[in-house]
């Protein structure tokens, strides 16, 4: 199986060029379905230690349905199958470069969620125009064991978010283990009170927003993902439902530009335009890496062939 690995703001995207299973054919979320339900063990052994890296994000080249799109692709990590990857997008992009497959200028990718376009400026600078994106509940109120009752929005952009602003611990490195703690808490209560999606879609990833202490960063934000690791870039979905919250809230007007940082302090520019559907279409602009190129072996006597399961 042939790998490319970028990281994106520090959050790794590996690249699947050849060697997965075929998922077949029809609409990507049908394909994205299949992957899940009846290939669990293929991409846990891609993204699992020794072999993957925690927060690690796969994406799997499949043929796209939309001729007009340069690749379709289907993002996972260890845990779950994403509808669309903001930082993936971007890694994506920025290797489709290195394999020569694209140049500078405007491309579009097919996603589970839909199609995004990506504008690739020089070999490591992307901006995605993501699917429209919205904000379903505002103010809701998780009773959340062990931390008491917690409010926040559930914002849709590309995958499901609670979005809790001002966070209730500050966004510093230092207190990483506490905000994953209080963000797993807050994820599985949401579950178990029903709070979700407008289809009852659970909520897979949790942002904390919290204060910047630089004049030209807008804000800093932690966000937990399916696999409980924190992404170590701003999440491109997760700052496109953030987006559509702030322009909810009248807090930022389309076409005006701010500055998120991750908790590690890597950053994407944002900005939007008001969607066709009472949403928003954003406008996410950051920087990947290519960090390797590499043949995955599977030794049928490796005793770890499938990963580390704890
Ligand atoms: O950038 O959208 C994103 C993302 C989702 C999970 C990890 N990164």
């Amino acid at each position: 199986m042939h790998v490319i690995d970028s990281h994106t703001g520090g959050e790794p995207t590996r690249v699947i060029l050849d060697g997965a299973p075929d998922l077949g054919t029809g609409p990507l979320a049908e394909r994205a379905h299949r992957l899940a339900n009846e290939h669990e063990g293929f991409y846990r052994s891609v993204m699992l230690e020794p072999r993957g890296q925690p927060a690690m994000v796969g994406a799997l080249l499949v043929e796209p349905v939309d001729p007009s799109c340069v690749t379709g692709v289907i993002y996972f990590d260890v845990d779950a199958v994403l509808g669309m990857c903001g930082h993936g997008t971007i890694g994506l992009t920025v290797t489709l470069a290195h394999l020569g497959q694209i140049g500078v200028g405007t491309h579009r990718i097919e996603t589970p969620a839909g199609v995004v376009t990506v504008e690739l400026h020089d070999t490591s600078t992307v901006t995605v125009t993501n699917i429209e994106s919205r904000r379903v509940h505002s103010d809701i109120t998780l009773n959340v064991p062990g931390y008491g009752a917690v409010t926040g929005d559930v914002a849709y952009g590309g995958n499901w978010f609670f979005i809790v602003d001002p966070s209730p611990i500050p966004v510093e490195t230092a207190n990483i283990q506490q905000l994953t703690d209080m963000t797993v808490a807050i994820r599985e209560a949401s579950i178990a009170q029903g709070v979700g999606g407008e289809r009852g879609e659970p909520i897979d990833h949790v942002i904390f927003q919290g204060d910047s202490l630089l004049p030209e960063v807008h804000s800093r934000n932690f966000v937990l993902c399916p696999d409980d690791n924190y992404d170590r870039s701003p999440c491109g979905t997760g700052s496109s439902a953030r987006l559509a919250c702030l322009a909810a809230d009248g807090r930022l007007a389309p076409g005006e530009t701010i500055v998120q940082h991750s908790v590690i302090g890597s950053a994407y520019r944002l900005s939007y335009q008001p969607g066709p559907n009472g949403g928003v279409i954003p406008s996410i602009t950051g920087q990947a890496h290519i960090m390797a190129e590499a043949t995955l072996i599977f030794d049928p006597n490796d005793p770890f062939r499938l990963g580390i399961e704890l």
